[in-house]
């Protein structure tokens, strides 16, 4: 009985507000609105908790952190410190072709959902541990608000909020090798939080070394991308040389890096061999996609860490390194790229490096297929935190292979 009447209370509203908007009170569809209200309606009087305990979110429910992870808006919370925290840059207003890299932050976060590295489980047999083993402080600090219409305004916004975020205190919780490395290079002697970005298009990265620079000063850069982006800068404004594309020889330029970076992964499309010259002179060495072929991965990472050495470093990963069958959510993609598989391995030879921080950009989800490119930027990330806390590439894991230094 009472089903019925909870059925056609809807059917009462409706037919009255569709009388009353014809204008037609005086000759308003009669219905009776009386119902039945018998309290024994069998509602269970044991709460929630005490029959099923707390109130847990599953892998696809729940509000949208990276892997779960804590989340506060730091750049007006500074109440829980931090050690690595995570932040999106959701900024697209200097592509050249497929615009769409603002959503990346909420796509990564979306692909990393089944991580649960906020609920500890995060060990991977690749790293024989879990980002979340060394008492470091992992936090989501939400996005930045960047202006869409001012690039001028939007790179200061980017450099303020990464600035803010580099001058918090550290909770101090990293590998024991690690801990206080960053005190080692900082110009002030302080140990500094180091930051995970989320583009974004690659531009951020400008306002990004802009920021680290009046911390560490110059830094090398480790440049994951199938392009250059060492283009020099074009156009009749300021505003307009600054691109996804040119911004390396503009943060050059301000003598924000060493001259000891590397590229890995490039297989892009040049004006002829004077674009290597300039990007020489930018300070990059180039290992192409091919190199992996040729070469193999271990001697891909091997040559990226003699460039690199004890320097201090920034890595920044394109997603289209990724070949765009793995990944083909982004703006200029390049095909015959480097599998996700290959990227992952290379990061984890890259591990012991003094890192002081890293991004990953120009994931633009509106071009995906399945989420493919957001689960795999968000694993990316997940490797980014190992890369970050270990102290040098990890042994493989018990099985059939010896444990050889594998880098
Ligand atoms: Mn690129």
């Amino acid at each position: 009985m009472l089903q019925i009447w909870v059925n056609l209370i809807p059917l009462c509203v409706s037919g009255i507000a569709w009388a009353h908007d014809a204008g037609l009170q005086q000759n308003t569809l009669q219905f009776d609105l009386t119902f039945d209200t018998d309290p024994q309606i069998g509602l269970s009087e044991e709460p929630w908790t005490s029959k099923y305990g707390a109130q847990n979110d599953l892998g696809y429910s729940g509000p949208l952190s990276f892997s779960h992870f804590n989340y506060k808006k730091c750049l007006e919370d500074a109440s829980v410190p931090f050690d690595i925290g995570i932040i999106g840059f959701p900024f697209d207003t200097t592509t050249s072709f497929r615009p769409g890299a603002r959503f990346g932050p909420y796509a990564i976060r979306s692909g990393s959902r089944r991580q649960s590295l906020g609920a500890g489980r995060g060990y991977t047999l690749a790293w024989g541990s879990s980002p979340s083993d060394y008492g470091s402080s992992l936090l989501d600090c939400g996005d930045v608000p960047i202006s869409a219409y001012d690039n001028a305004k939007a790179i200061d916004q980017m450099e303020a909020a990464y600035s803010t975020l580099l001058s918090r205190p550290v909770f101090g919780g990293t590998s024991e090798v690690y801990k206080e490395k960053t005190r080692a290079f900082s110009l002030d002697g302080k140990e500094h939080p180091r930051i995970v970005t989320l583009g974004g298009d690659h531009t951020i990265v400008l306002p990004i070394l802009r920021a680290l620079h009046k911390v560490y000063g110059p830094v090398s850069v480790i440049h994951f991308d199938a392009h250059l982006d060492t283009w020099p800068p074009k156009g009749t404004t300021v505003q307009e040389g600054i691109t996804h594309g040119s911004f390396f020889a503009v943060a050059a330029e301000e003598g924000l890096l060493t001259n000891t970076s590397i590229h890995a992964g490039i297989r892009c499309k040049m004006f002829g061999m004077e674009d290597i010259e300039h990007d020489d002179t930018v300070g990059f060495q180039v290992i192409s996609t091919e190199d992996i072929d040729d070469y193999g991965i271990k001697k891909v990472i091997e040559k990226i860490r003699q460039r690199i050495g004890d320097k201090p470093v920034y890595l920044s990963l394109d997603i289209d390194v990724v070949d765009p069958g793995q990944a083909p959510a982004t703006g200029t993609p390049e095909v015959g790229g480097w599998t996700t598989r290959e990227v992952k391995r290379i990061l984890r030879g890259l591990s012991g490096l003094n890192f002081v921080g890293v991004d990953i950009v120009e994931v633009a989800p509106a071009y995906d297929n399945a989420d493919i490119t957001g689960i795999a930027a968000a694993d990316i990330v997940h490797d980014f935190l190992s890369m970050m806390l270990v102290d040098g590439p990890p042994q493989p894991h018990v099985g059939p292979f010896s444990k050889t230094d594998l880098l």
